[in-house]
């Protein structure tokens, strides 16, 4: 279908800006992340295959990671990695869906339920949805508030047993367990509350806003779980 054709407008729209400032350099390195995700397998990554729109990203550890809620909240908040690890944490065993096809059976995610994050700041009543920011600087996802509170979403601090590597998105990924992977923004460093959904990266180049697995994208091929 569609897929390769969106990839390709992806990279032309993150070329763009990037164009005066060095064009075989900056094409060399998004042609090897490829957005579509037909190259990149992740060297002993059991399926998962390797996606950023950025072309190269900052690693983030212990010292100087910061997680932000802010927007329409009572209590805006930035926690380290710390103060996230020191919080009740969740576990979800579930296979990780692209929506471009490939899938990684029965991988546990461990990390904190988003409602958890968003009950401490205190949702005003004007929120209706979320924008996440990640600190590659280009990734945005979007959710709405009852979505976002589900308890099988995430902020996920481990995968497989072991903290999240950078490559993964650690040390802090969304995992939003029922929804294609796209909307698992990897280094994830914002939690907005905002009046009303704001498409994200994939979804202003046409992937589905509400990314339920088997029930979206053009698929109604399961059951929404
Ligand atoms: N920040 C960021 N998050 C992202 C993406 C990305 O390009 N950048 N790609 C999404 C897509 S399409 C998929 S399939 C998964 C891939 O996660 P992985 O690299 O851990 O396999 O991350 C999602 N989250
Ligand atoms: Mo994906």
């Amino acid at each position: 279908m569609v897929l390769g054709m969106v990839g390709l407008g992806a990279l032309g729209l993150a070329l763009a800006p990037k164009l005066q400032s060095g064009f075989d350099a900056v094409l060399g390195a998004a042609a090897s992340k490829d957005p579509t995700g037909l190259t990149g397998l992740l060297p002993g990554g059991g399926g998962f295959r390797y996606y950023s729109v950025a072309s190269s990203v900052p690693e983030r550890g212990p010292a100087d990671y910061r997680l932000t809620i802010d927007g329409l909240v009572e209590r805006p908040a930035t926690y380290t990695l710390d103060a996230l690890r020191a919080l009740p944490q969740t576990r979800i065993v579930r296979d990780v869906q692209c929506v471009t096809g490939w899938r990684v059976p029965a991988t546990p995610f461990e990390g904190v339920p988003l409602f958890r994050l968003l009950d401490a700041a205190g949702v005003r009543p004007e929120a209706r949805a979320i924008r996440f920011t990640c600190f590659d600087g280009t990734y945005t996802e979007s959710l709405t508030l009852p979505q976002a509170r589900r308890e099988d979403v995430m902020v996920a601090l481990n995968m497989q047993d072991k903290p999240l590597s950078h490559a993964h998105g650690g040390p802090a990924r969304l995992y939003a367990a029922p929804m294609y992977f796209y909307k698992s923004a990897k280094w994830l460093s914002g939690i907005t509350l905002t009046p009303e959904v704001r498409p994200g990266y994939w979804e202003e180049l046409g992937y589905d806003v509400d990314a339920w697995v088997g029930k979206s994208n053009g698929r109604d091929d399961a059951p929404t779980v």
